[in-house]
C-alpha cells in the first residue's frame, strides 16, 4: 500500500552527479501517493552534468516523475541554481505540471511560501531590505543574483558555491545556515506567510522562528545527497521524512524496471534536452 500524502516537498536531488542517491529516492517515491509534489530546486544538476555519468536509476527518477503527470498528480518544478537553465521555461505548464521560480500554497487557511533559496547566497545582505521594501520581488532577486554571479565570473571568481562555503569551516557553516534561515524567516514574516519552505542548504529543518512580535514556521526539505529527506504535509501538520531501508515496504520490486531502463543514457538525456527546446518554441 502506498502512503497517501497531501503535499510532499523534495529538493536538491542533484541528478547527474555521483553524490545523488537516486535509487533510494525512487524507493521513497514509489512508496508514496502524493496529491501534490513540489520539486524545490536543484533536481537535475545541469551545472555539474557530465555526459559520462547518467545511470539508469537517474533516468528512472525522471520517468517516475513524468509518470505522475499522467496520473494527474500536481507536479511543480521550482528552479534552483543548479538547474537555473530551466528558469527560461518559467511559466511553462502542461496538464498538472508547472515550472516556476516560487509558489504560494494555501493549506487549510494558511499560506506556505515555497522557493529554492539560492538568491540568499550572493544577495544575502541586500536581499532582506530589498525584499522587505516591497520594491523588488523574488523573481527580480533571481535576476539580480544572476547578474552578480555574471560579474563575479568576469572577475574570475566563479560562481558562489555553497558546498565550498560549507567546507571552509564548521563555524562558518553554522553561521551561514543561521543567516540563511533568519533571512528566509524575516522576509516570510514581512510578507505575512505562515510557512516559508526552502531547499538549497542541504539542511532539513522544521522550526518556529520568532522575530519581535511575529513568528513563522521555517522549513527545509534537506537533500538526496547526504540527508535523504523530504517534507510531508498531512492533516494540517508538517513533518520531516527521513529515508530508511526498514520503513520502505519490502514489496517494492525495482529489479524488473531496472532492466527496462538501460537504454543509452546519453541519448535519453539528449532527448530530454530536445523536448525542453521544443517546449520553449511551443
Ligand atoms: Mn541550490
Amino acid at each position: 500500500m502506498k502512503r497517501e500524502i497531501e503535499v510532499v516537498v523534495i529538493s536538491d536531488i542533484h541528478l547527474g552527479t555521483y553524490g545523488c542517491h537516486a535509487t533510494e529516492l525512487l524507493k521513497y517515491l514509489k512508496s508514496i501517493k502524493p496529491k501534490t509534489l513540489i520539486l524545490n530546486g536543484d533536481i537535475i544538476d545541469i551545472w555539474q552534468f557530465s555526459k559520462h555519468y547518467w545511470p539508469s536509476s537517474h533516468m528512472q527518477v525522471i520517468k517516475h516523475l513524468t509518470g505522475l503527470i499522467a496520473e494527474n498528480v500536481k507536479l511543480y518544478y521550482i528552479t534552483g541554481n543548479h538547474d537555473e537553465m530551466l528558469r527560461r521555461f518559467v511559466g511553462f505548464n502542461m496538464g498538472s505540471f508547472k515550472i516556476l521560480n516560487k509558489i504560494v500554497l494555501k493549506l487549510d487557511g494558511k499560506k506556505a511560501w515555497i522557493f529554492h533559496g539560492d538568491v540568499f547566497d550572493v544577495t544575502m545582505k541586500h536581499a532582506k531590505w530589498l525584499a522587505k521594501s516591497g520594491a523588488i520581488g523574488y523573481d527580480a532577486l533571481i535576476v539580480l543574483n544572476r547578474a552578480v554571479n555574471f560579474i563575479m565570473k568576469k572577475f574570475g571568481k566563479g560562481k558562489i558555491s555553497l558546498s565550498k562555503k560549507i567546507k571552509n569551516s564548521v563555524k562558518g557553516a553554522i553561521k551561514f545556515i543561521n543567516a540563511f534561515e533568519e533571512t528566509a524567516a524575516e522576509i516570510g514574516i514581512s510578507n505575512k506567510y505562515d510557512y516559508v519552505v526552502c531547499g538549497h542548504i542541504h539542511q532539513p529543518e522544521i522550526r518556529e522562528i520568532k522575530q519581535g512580535e511575529s513568528s513563522i514556521t521555517y522549513m527545509n526539505s534537506g537533500d538526496w545527497v547526504e540527508n535523504l529527506t523530504a517534507l510531508e504535509y498531512n492533516n494540517k501538520k508538517w513533518s520531516i521524512y527521513k529515508y530508511s531501508e526498514d520503513i520502505i515496504a519490502q514489496s517494492i520490486d525495482l529489479s524488473r524496471e531496472k532492466n527496462q531502463a538501460t537504454a543509452k543514457k546519453v541519448e535519453l538525456f539528449e532527448n530530454l534536452v530536445m523536448e525542453f527546446k521544443m517546449m520553449k518554441r511551443a
